[in-house]
């Protein structure tokens, strides 16, 4: 048989399982808070634009309007200052749409300090229990936030000294975006960088050398539980805007039963 016949076998039997790992998109998907004087973005919105009405007697349809860093999305490139030379959303290539997956989960971790971040040392212990950083694959970063998700007051876990929510080190995400052979980083959490990330030297790390070396971020994704520490697949496919920083994407996995 075919590789794709055997793969369309194995789903219909259930032996590959497809897992959502997409956040439900509506006027309730929270959002990112930037602090003063930084501008933010809208949220998403639906305008209906008939619904078996006069407006059009025999169909539904809306219009609506996002923000591309809503929701479960994909950063692009572009979007960093420090890959402005990089490519946009419209142009990541559709075989990197399509990647292996690892999964680091520190949800303990977290649940006891949400400022909780991910070291370079963290990093090497997982290795040296699963075997390297998959080459052009997610490095995914479990962390329990997908939990908080419905209720954004809870998910950006702000107090008057600003959000709270878990990220990775400064040192971390450099080496990762330069001596990792990763595809990107995926979070549960709001935005790739941690909630205090505005702090860091240099700001928001993640997106700084990520984005700056090519890579790409993914963002509140859920159902990381459901994933293996290695060997999924995950299919993102933001949508192709042309010129545009990233996109509310709808992200899946493919993981073996076992
Ligand atoms: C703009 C500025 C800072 C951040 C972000 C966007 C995101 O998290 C994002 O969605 O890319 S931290
Ligand atoms: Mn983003």
């Amino acid at each position: 048989m075919s590789a794709l016949q055997d793969l369309l076998t194995a789903i219909g039997s259930g032996r590959v399982e497809v897992i959502d790992l997409t956040a439900p998109l509506s006027d309730a998907t929270p959002i990112i808070q930037l602090p003063e004087p930084f501008a933010n973005t809208p949220g998403f919105t639906l305008e209906e634009i008939s619904r078996y009405d006069e407006r059009g007697p025999a169909w539904y349809w809306n219009a609506f309007a996002t923000g591309e860093h809503v929701g479960t999305h994909f950063d692009a490139p572009v979007h960093w200052v420090t890959g402005q030379d990089g490519l946009d959303v419209s142009q990541v290539p559709p075989a990197q749409l399509v990647a292996s997956a690892v999964v680091i989960d520190k949800t303990a971790e977290c649940a006891a300090d949400p400022d909780y971040l991910l070291e370079i040392d963290d990093v090497r212990a997982w290795e040296s229990e699963h075997g390297s950083l998959p080459e052009g694959g997610w490095l995914l970063y479990r962390t329990g936030w997908d939990e908080r998700a419905a209720d954004q007051a809870r998910f950006l876990n702000a107090d008057e000294t600003g959000p709270h929510t878990p990220g990775l080190s400064a040192e971390c995400a450099r080496w990762l975006a330069e001596e990792s052979a990763i595809l990107g980083l995926g979070v549960e959490t709001v935005g790739t960088d941690a909630g205090r990330a505005h702090s860091f030297d240099p700001p928001f790390p993640c997106h700084s050398y990520f984005l700056g070396h090519g890579k790409y971020g993914l963002t509140q994704l859920a159902n990381l539980s459901r994933l293996p520490a290695t060997g999924a697949v995950v299919i993102a496919s933001p949508l192709p805007i042309v010129g545009g920083s990233g996109s509310p994407t709808r992200v899946l996995a493919l993981v073996e039963s076992t």
